[in-house]
């Protein structure tokens, strides 16, 4: 099994700024948490950031036939990015939106995803481990599907 991870815009700056709403920790932190949580469960993954749209969308139709499901936080293109939404709907893959941070406590702004309706599921106000809990819920639905 092959989980892609994305990550948007800003998040390579985790651990160095705002650790009131993400924490200490960096993405490099982050990236070996999910790898190593990868290892546990026997699946491989591939953990990816961009600062940009079109690079993600790209990504995710990369994903098309050669992974079995997409992890995503999509940090601010999840209210503004209807591109994203439609990538992930072309592709037709399992994919679960997590947030560091409760995004429907903050800014009025952040209350609507667009992805959030093509998602099997939202982890969402859990800090990292939101990211291990958004792998598991994945793993088991892909496995499910293949009983
Ligand atoms: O809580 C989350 O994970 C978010 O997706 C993070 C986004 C924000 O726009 C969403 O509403 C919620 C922002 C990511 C910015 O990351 C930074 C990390 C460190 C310092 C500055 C920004």
């Amino acid at each position: 099994m092959h989980i892609l991870v994305l990550n948007g815009p800003n998040l390579n700056m985790l651990g160095i700024r705002e650790p009131e709403h993400y924490g200490t920790q960096t993405l490099a932190d982050l990236t070996a948490m999910i790898e190593a949580e990868a290892a546990r469960l026997g699946i491989t993954v591939e953990c990816r950031q961009s600062n940009h749209e079109g690079e993600l969308v790209d990504w995710i139709q990369g994903a098309y036939g050669k992974a079995d499901g997409i992890l995503i936080n999509p940090a601010a293109y999840t209210h503004t990015s209807v591109a994203l939404l439609d990538a992930v709907k072309a592709v037709s893959l399992p994919t679960v939106e997590v947030h560091i941070s409760d995004p429907d406590t903050r800014d009025e702004f952040r209350k609507i995803s667009y992805i959030r309706q093509a998602c099997i599921a939202t982890v969402k106000g859990k800090g990292f481990p939101g990211y291990i809990e958004g792998m598991q819920i994945l793993v088991r639905h892909i496995a499910a599907k293949r009983r």
